[in-house]
């Protein structure tokens, strides 16, 4: 539908909103991106539907350019918490981030903060081998918090530039939640004289509209700083992030598009705009 030169009736309309739907935008920001192209089409005097569309594309990558969209490591050592559910992808995005840090001849650390499973530092070693990465873990059941003390000591003693932690995925009570966070965050400020260089939610992009619930119970649990949204080379469209930023109003940083250690990309508005509009394949 994108390009053809259609005329701007109800079954353009109709049809663009079951792109957005299909695509996993929701229906709240579905309706809200409908509704104002709509005021906008009419006061205009729009035609033809090609008009839309391009209003369309610009109006939604202009809403996911926000500020800092990079990754921001201010302090020395850099501190980043990966944050997320169950599945969604932290670990193995933290082995593709020391990869695309050690690109960058940065010196990383992975610190395994999520001691609920012995499994999960295991896999967390795996992946700083793959990436060079220098590895931190604590006994199983030991308290995270003390985890991050110990990672970032040996950070300092080892000139590493960049920290990230790994956290347990599995979800708790919301207060549970909110005092570990607290609490993480507590030591890496004691620590570094800083709160985390960032704070990332890592969010499964097939999930739909269960983002958005994950988006907002993180959000209220600790100030987070960007979103990586994992699993967008399956057919997931990723419509989800853009009501992710409806919601939180923080960028996406980057997304994964596969499960090797290059599968990872900065997050690029104007492209995951067209890929919205690109035949399925
Ligand atoms: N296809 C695809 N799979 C991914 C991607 N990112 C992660 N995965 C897969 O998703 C599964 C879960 O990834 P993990 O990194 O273990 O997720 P986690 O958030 O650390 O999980 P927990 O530690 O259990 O909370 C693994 O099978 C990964 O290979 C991606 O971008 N694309
Ligand atoms: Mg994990």
């Amino acid at each position: 539908m994108a390009e053809a030169k259609r005329p701007l009736d109800d079954e353009f309309w109709n049809e663009l909103e079951e792109i957005l739907i299909s695509a996993d935008f929701g229906v709240p920001t579905t309706e809200k991106i409908i509704g104002g192209l709509r005021i906008v089409a009419s006061q205009e005097l729009w035609r033809r539907s090609d008009e839309a569309v391009a209003r369309f594309k610009s109006d939604v990558e202009r809403f996911l350019t926000l500020p800092n969209a990079g990754l921001q490591l201010r302090s020395r050592p850099a501190v980043v918490l990966v944050v997320g559910v169950n599945g969604s992808g932290k670990t193995t995005t933290i082995g593709k981030l020391g990869h695309h840090l050690a690109a960058q001849k940065k010196r990383v650390m992975f610190v395994a903060a999520d001691t609920f499973r012995a499994a999960a530092a295991e896999q967390l070693a795996i992946w700083a081998e793959r990436s060079r990465s220098e590895f931190v873990r604590g006994l199983e059941g030991a308290d995270p918090s003390a985890v991050i003390y110990d990672g970032i000591s040996a950070a300092k003693a080892r000139g590493v530039d960049v920290v990230l932690i790994d956290t347990a995925g599995r979800l708790q009570t919301k207060t549970n939640l909110m005092e570990e966070l607290k609490k993480m965050r507590r030591i890496i400020e004691r620590e570094t004289g800083a709160p985390p260089d960032e704070t990332l939610l890592v969010v499964d992009g097939t999930t739909g509209q269960n983002a958005i619930s994950q988006a907002k119970l993180f959000n209220e649990a600790t100030a987070l700083t960007g979103v990586i949204v994992t699993k967008l080379d399956s057919t997931a469209k990723g419509g989800v992030l853009v009501a992710i930023v409806d919601t939180l109003t923080v960028p996406i940083k980057f997304i994964g598009i596969g499960e090797g250690i290059e599968e990872l990309r900065p997050f690029e508005p104007a492209n995951f705009v067209d890929a919205l509009f690109a035949p399925a394949a």
